[in-house]
């Protein structure tokens, strides 16, 4: 496999169910990722040196999801001018949604690309890796294409039971 364009990070392992679909997207379209667990509050350092490196690494997107008071996507952005997808995970105690608002009200300045909560979310933030480097690879911009047709080809075949 090719250099990793996109870094996958998560506040714990545990995330790692949420994350991976955002993991399999890629790897469906064929695009290199590396996958890491990096804490904001428990590795701070980690966290600061995996974002100042991040670019210079080859890094072109940054996939960061966290649960609870999930300052991991922001803190991140802090650190480097790359794009940074958060991705909400759900949380034991209110379902993701303080995830969801730790990571979506950044304070203008330093903007997180947020995502829905949960597994959709992951792999949507996936999906939009993908469109970003596809703007600068016709090949993938393609396979994008493809994969829009396929999904509007099963929405055109979705049929109703006997309705009353
Ligand atoms: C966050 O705390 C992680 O992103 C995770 O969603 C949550 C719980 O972490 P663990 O206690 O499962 O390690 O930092």
């Amino acid at each position: 496999m090719s250099k990793p364009l996109v870094a996958i990070i998560m506040g714990s392992d545990s995330d790692w169910p949420v994350m991976r679909n955002a993991a399999q997207m890629l790897a469906d379209f064929g695009v290199a990722y590396e996958a890491r667990v990096v804490s904001a509050h428990r590795t701070p350092d980690l966290m600061f040196q995996f974002a100042e490196s991040a670019a210079a690494n080859g890094f072109q997107v940054i996939i960061a999801g966290a649960g609870g008071a999930a300052h991991l996507p922001g803190m991140v952005a802090a650190k480097t001018t790359l794009p940074v997808l958060g991705v909400p995970v759900p949380s034991k105690h209110l379902q993701g949604q303080d995830s969801l608002l730790s990571i979506v009200q950044m304070p203008k300045g330093i903007p997180v690309a947020t995502f829905a909560i949960g597994d959709a979310g992951a792999a949507n933030a996936g999906l939009f890796a993908v469109s970003v480097l596809a703007n600068q690879d016709a090949a993938l911009a393609q396979k994008l294409a493809e994969f829009r047709q396929k999904q509007a080809e099963k929405v055109h075949a979705m049929t109703l039971p006997e309705q009353p």
